[in-house]
């Protein structure tokens, strides 16, 4: 019977029959079961690692049921199904989640500790799948979660990175970026589905032909064409018994050892496609904005397309006959434009492969995709040379130059603009032509979103304005969200027990209920517990960190916190001033005695971004010196936390109490740290930007701490002749600051270290950091009286987490499957 074929009908599968127990003692059984069977362990010899697989395995087999349950109501129901495209999935640990989901977390804590193993030290042993950079691939792992959680039939289609984002550590204050071998020790999370592959083609050239009935067809002679595996991760829902799934491509060689070469003695050739295919998956490109514009990673982004398509393709002709209605099965969303190749190989899938006519084809493309934009920064908009998307998608870069044309077309009966025509192309004619990703995904797709208010406002304005003008009714704010569960429950367990005990269990599934805790603002008994969950979690932080790092924290100071990938446009190097100032406040008595505070940043610089790992070298020296000045050391702490991932902001959320989203508006698109912080509690110092608007709109002016100017105001200065340097002259606390800098006292006298920073921020200062300076070290000062006055900082640290309700991503995953995908959540439970 060939592999594949499914044996001839067989009763279903009740999962229910293999439901396991989840009481102590069941959980013991089978967690010592598998260490036997799945591991050939036992107690006395297990590693740490047998014990976490051992436990992972035992968990996983809870969650199968549902998973199969819901696998069987989706295919049972044919339902409509949401495809989220994206070339980064930061999902984060999985153990700690599935414990929570299943209800099990305190049965499995008992049943570890009945063997001598702590559950903690299990959850802090799991490798964190780290595929993604940052923004971007957190929000899909947040939605995966929230789609479940709304049951809502849904893939997540995405890359298995043999190597995910790059471990930080630091030497002398130097970012190390080392090799992410997040698989080394196995990934007991993943399910290898050997049944399904997929073939890729890439590079060759076309041929035109006439076929049977005389239609002129294309066909694609490929250079070279490599395999598609997947590997499928369960998604569980929150409160439901919803099982979605991630499905994530690695690439192998279609001969992966030829055995001819290995004959003639040329072993390097007689592996060398299977080294060159698996290349195409082998590691995540570490960029958060910049675009390499690699030929790699272009061959990565249409390698998990065409595999993504074709498997959609393959589950919907399970029962129809044609790609007729494709798009009422399926809703796919493009994260970005690094999935935008789907819309011309979803065109020459419907053509080449299944005979539609192009309007046919076309039709059905325009009425599936919808795209999300995530970046205004020019240098992120992926724009791939001509000459290098038609060595490796010949056939693809027909199908763009057809759309180009039709739309070129349409379009010129409507605007009458050349000018704007050339802007609207799919192809930058200017220099050595381009292919604008951004401009395909409008064109081909029926909705275009930005993840904030203003963000939206200025795509409309500025980046996408021509489409705008063209198609207003494509477009639409979907602003961002986060889970509660993974950043509030599982992240900080403290304040989780006293917003159930104070407002019952609703809230995880349904977060404006907190907007109940706001009477209690007024209730000291309950205003001193709130403080002591968070000081709770300022001493778990500090615990953490002094285990991990050495350093040694004062709980009882201001926790400010700036965690986040090291961008100028972030402005870690504006915080850094604030720094200087406070310190050089206390040196010169100027402000002897400022409220405490412990300054803590995180994050990490693509290793192609120099002035990013200049910034975190400048954190390193500046806290050298702080922390180790008798005059200081009391009263200002800086750390920075190395190698930021999911599993270290999940200590860092519940611990903060002030939260820099210090932007230049118009930069940060949204923002989705600034909203795991609100929901614990913490306070926002930041400037009118991305979706900081909409928090401090929902916290209201007197609960938020605001700075800077505003987008109009930033583009007016620049607009004007904004000069930094006299901005400078003009500010004699800012020129002590950067004089400091500049004379070498943070780089033992080496005025050069520091040069590129200080000299760009006088010369050009790109993100305003000199006309933002005063108005921040002035909120900065209101920070530290507010703080100074407990009673009213916990009031408000309640009032933030209260109105916090708006940044569930159940609420933005609403708005998609209202307004975007047109998608109903199907109830596995009762099916
Ligand atoms: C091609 C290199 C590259 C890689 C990633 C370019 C751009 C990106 C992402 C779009 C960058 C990113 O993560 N953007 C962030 O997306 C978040 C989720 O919407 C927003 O909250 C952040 O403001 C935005 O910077």
């Amino acid at each position: 019977m060939p592999s594949t074929e499914r044996p001839p009908s067989h009763p279903p599968l009740d999962p229910k029959a293999a439901h396991l127990g989840t009481g102590v003692e069941a959980i013991k059984r089978d967690f010592l079961a598998n260490l036997y069977t799945r591991l050939a362990k036992f107690p006395a010899v297990a590693t740490r690692n047998d014990y976490y697989r051992a436990l992972a395995y035992t968990v996983r087999d809870r969650l199968l049921a549902r998973w199969i349950d819901t696998a069987q109501a989706y295919f049972h129901d044919a339902s409509r199904t949401v495809a989220y495209l994206s070339a980064e999935f930061l999902i984060g640990p999985q153990l700690g989640s599935n414990l929570l989901y299943l209800g099990m977390t305190e049965d499995v804590r008992k049943a570890m500790a009945s063997l001598d193993v702590d559950l903690e030290e299990l959850l802090e042993h799991e490798e964190e799948p780290g595929l993604g950079n940052g923004g971007l691939g957190r929000l899909a792992a947040c939605y995966m979660d929230s789609l479940a959680t709304l049951q809502i039939p849904t893939i997540g289609y995405g890359i298995r990175y043999e190597f995910g984002i790059f471990d930080q550590q630091i030497r002398d204050g130097w970012q190390l970026e080392v090799t992410d071998k997040w698989l080394r020790l196995g990934n007991p999370w993943e399910i290898p589905r050997y049944d399904i592959e997929h073939m890729v083609k890439l590079g060759g050239h076309t041929e035109g032909y006439t076929d049977a009935r005389g239609r002129y067809r294309v066909r694609w002679v490929p250079e070279r064409v490599v395999k598609g595996h997947c590997y499928d991760t369960p998604v569980l829902g929150y409160g439901v018994k919803n099982a979605n799934m991630l499905r994530l491509w690695e690439a192998t060689a279609c001969e992966s050892f030829d055995f001819q070469a290995f004959n003639v003695g040329d072993y390097l050739r007689a592996v060398q496609e299977k080294m060159v295919s698996e290349n195409l998956t082998k590691v995540l490109y570490p960029n958060d904005e910049p675009e390499a514009g690699k030929i790699l990673r272009l061959e990565q982004q249409y390698f998990f397309v065409s595999c993504s398509l074709q498997d959609m393709v393959r589950i919907y002709l399970q029962r129809a006959k044609s790609l007729h209605g494709f798009q009422d099965k399926y809703a796919i969303q493009l994260n970005d434009t690094h999935p935008a190749l789907a819309i011309p190989e979803l065109m020459r899938l419907a053509i080449d492969e299944y005979d539609l006519s192009w309007e046919e084809a076309w039709d059905i493309t325009t009425k599936t995709f919808g795209y999300t934009n995530h970046t205004l920064l020019p240098e992120a908009l992926e724009a791939w040379s001509l000459p290098l998307f038609k060595r490796v998608l010949p056939r693809h870069l027909e199908i763009v130059y057809e759309i180009n044309r039709r739309f070129l077309d349409e379009a010129r009966f409507v605007l009458r603009d050349e000018s704007r025509l050339a802007r609207l192309s799919l192809i930058d004619e200017h220099g050595d032509k381009r292919v604008r990703m951004a401009n395909l995904a409008c064109v081909g797709s029926h909705a275009i979103n930005g993840v904030a208010a203003l963000h939206t406002e200025l795509l409309k304005q500025t980046v996408l304005d021509d489409f705008y003008a063209l198609w207003p009714q494509k477009f639409s704010n979907k602003t961002n969200g986060v889970t509660p569960r993974r950043f509030m429950m599982l992240s900080n367990p403290p304040l989780t027990k006293l917003i159930t005990k104070s407002i019952g269990d609703k809230w995880p599934r349904e977060l404006t209920q907190l907007a109940r805790l706001e009477p209690l603002a007024n209730d000291a008994g309950f205003r001193e517990e709130w403080a002591k969950a968070k000081h709770t979690n300022k001493v778990a932080l500090a615990r953490h960190l002094s285990r991990l790092h050495g350093v040694v924290l004062d709980p009882n100071t201001l926790f400010d916190v700036q965690v986040k990938r090291i961008h100028e446009y972030k402005r870690q190097h504006l915080n850094v001033l604030h720094v200087i100032a406070m310190y050089q406040g206390i040196k010169t008595g100027q402000n002897p005695s400022p409220t405490p505070r412990t300054v803590f940043f995180g994050g990490k610089a693509a290793p192609g971004y120099w002035l990013a790992k200049l910034v975190i070298k400048l954190i390193h020296s500046v806290a050298e010196v702080v922390n180790h000045d008798k005059a200081t050391r009391d009263l200002l702490k800086v750390v920075f936390i190395p190698d930021f991932n999911v599993k270290v902001a999940q200590h860092v959320y519940p611990a903060a109490e002030l939260s820099e989203q210090i932007s230049t508006a118009g930069k940060e698109a949204s923002g989705t740290g600034n909203m795991k912080f609100q929901m614990n509690g913490a306070l926002t110092i930041g400037t009118l930007d991305g979706a900081n608007i909409e928090i401090r709109e929902e916290v209201g002016a007197d609960n938020f701490f605001l700075f800077g100017l505003t987008t109009q105001e930033v583009h007016d200065a620049r607009a004007n002749g904004y000069d930094p340097r006299a901005v400078y002259e003009a500010q004699p606390q800012l020129r002590e600051v950067i004089d400091l800098l500049s004379s070498g006292y943070f780089s033992r006298g080496d005025k050069a270290l520091f040069e590129p920073i200080v000299g760009r921020l006088l010369d050009r200062d790109d993100y305003m950091l000199m006309a933002d300076f005063a108005s921040y070290i002035a909120a900065q000062d209101a920070v530290s009286r507010a703080y100074q006055d407990r009673e009213r900082w916990t009031r408000m640290s309640i009032i933030n987490s209260a109105r916090s309700g708006k940044f569930s991503s159940d609420r933005s995953i609403q708005e998609y499957c209202d307004e975007i995908w047109r998608v109903k959540p199907v109830d596995v439970e009762n099916k």
